[in-house]
């Protein structure tokens, strides 16, 4: 069977720690959609890792990690990352599969990204600027590269081909010039494809359901989150892929009824890196002080996050996407510090009151609904049982579930692999 664990906001929920804490408890650790955009952070002996392409399951002995055919890899990113994991003791060429069908992010992707983000001026996306987008267009668009091709003799010439499309895309653009930013990249690229070839590389569909028909455990392991969805997240504000359940049976390819448990992941606050809606952002000194006692900085590009109370509306929607059987909350531990603790539970949207979701959040005047919760101002991060913690903590804990129909089983009170509450 496949669990999937997922994150149920703008991303950044903490997924990267919780995988690492469940890891151990599957056979099989495979990501199903994003790429190099992705910074799952973890601590390994109590160093910090931050994960981008490769599963979070790489440093558990008995757990094989697959990247799978949802993924875009950069072979340039994942050198870099695979190294740094290599510095510490892992052998990827044992522990790490990588699916042939798995899309390719070559250097002119990267650079469509920036020209297009460059082109939208004020209306720009936020993107990581690691070429996601321009790679699955290419996916949809039927032009792109796979790990597979990268194997094939003629993988120069298939390569110069849609790079020739790019600078032709490029072209049309009223931006500086990206030569020397390509020539650079693409040095790099060649250097990186070499290291690519001598991984594992396999056919992930054939793997993964040879995995399960032999009882195998696996969990799909998420990444951005729910409301960065392609289809449902606060479109166009969002990623390229499907960061719902759904996407793990495309971009694994197994069967709907593999799936048993969706675990999701929730901060116990809110936040969002890039641009677009967040109706329950906080401009003011309450969201300076959420960011600065939860060290609210993107893993990958170290941009300062925005910051807001939960979002009880967003995440019921998110729930049901995703059919979340169970809830993680994490860094719970962030609000101690606060007198009273807000969450949104109804938009007010032109005098009317909702929890649904409008079509479209931007250009909305949306006014949240607050519940609010008496705060504890007590040190939950030394807690090491869920019955320690505050009463005040509990209560608010019980009427996040209570809203959402799925039980908290676990609340994460601080960084540290041992800092997790069961319920
Ligand atoms: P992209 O790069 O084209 O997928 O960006 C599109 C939008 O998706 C958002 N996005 C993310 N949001 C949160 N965390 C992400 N990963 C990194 C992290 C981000 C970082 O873990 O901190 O370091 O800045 C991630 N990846 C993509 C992005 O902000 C755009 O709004
Ligand atoms: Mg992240």
């Amino acid at each position: 069977m496949v669990d999937v664990l997922l994150g149920l906001q703008w991303g950044d929920e903490g997924k990267g720690k919780i995988v690492d804490y469940f890891a151990g408890r599957y056979d099989v650790i495979a990501r199903f959609q994003g790429g190099p955009n992705a910074g799952h952070t973890l601590y390994v002996n109590g160093q910090k890792v931050v994960l981008r392409t490769i599963p979070s399951g790489v440093f558990h002995d008995k757990t094989v990690n697959l990247i799978g055919n949802g993924v875009v890899l950069d072979p340039v990113a994942f050198k870099k990352e695979s190294e740094d994991i290599a510095a510490l003791g892992v052998d990827l060429t044992k522990n790490l599969f990588i699916a042939e069908k798995t899309h390719i992010i070559v250097p002119t992707h990267r650079a469509l990204d920036k020209a297009s983000e460059i082109a939208k001026g004020n209306d720009k996306i936020g993107s990581t600027l690691k070429g996601i987008g321009p790679a699955y267009m290419d996916k949809t668009g039927r032009n792109g590269l796979r790990v597979g091709d990268v194997l094939s003799p003629n993988f120069k010439s298939l390569y110069e081909s849609l790079k020739q499309k790019h600078l032709q895309l490029l072209s049309h653009y009223d931006i500086t010039d990206l030569t020397e930013d390509i020539a650079a990249w693409e040095a790099e690229f060649f250097e990186a494809i070499p290291f690519l070839k001598k991984m594992n590389v396999v056919s992930g569909e054939y793997f993964l359901n040879e995995q399960l028909k032999a009882g195998k455990k696996v969990l799909a392991e998420g990444a951005q989150g729910s409301m960065l969805d392609v289809d449902f997240g606060t479109y166009p504000f969002v990623t390229s892929s499907n960061t719902i359940s759904a996407g793990v049976c495309t971009g694994l390819g197994i069967a709907p009824r593999w799936i048993k448990d969706v675990i999701g992941v929730t901060k116990a606050y809110c936040t969002r890196v890039g641009s677009g809606p967040f109706p329950t952002e906080l401009d003011n000194e309450v969201g300076e002080h959420l960011r600065s006692a939860g060290h609210e900085f993107g893993a990958v590009t170290g941009r300062s996050r925005r910051c807001g109370w939960i979002d009880l509306v967003a995440l019921n929607y998110t729930c049901m996407l995703s059919g979340v059987t169970q809830l993680v909350m994490t860094k719970s531990d962030v609000l101690d510090e606060f007198d009273e603790v807000l969450a949104c539970t109804a938009y007010q949207i032109d005098g009317q009151q909702t929890k649904q979701l409008p079509f479209q959040l931007n250009g909305l005047d949306i006014k949240p609904v607050w519940e609010t919760y008496k705060g504890w101002s007590d040190k939950t991060s030394t807690c090491q049982q869920f019955n320690e913690l505050p009463t005040e903590m509990k209560a608010f804990v019980s009427s996040v579930e209570n809203y959402l129909g799925v039980p908290v089983k676990y609340v994460s009170n601080g960084p540290g692999r041992d800092q997790i509450l069961e319920k």
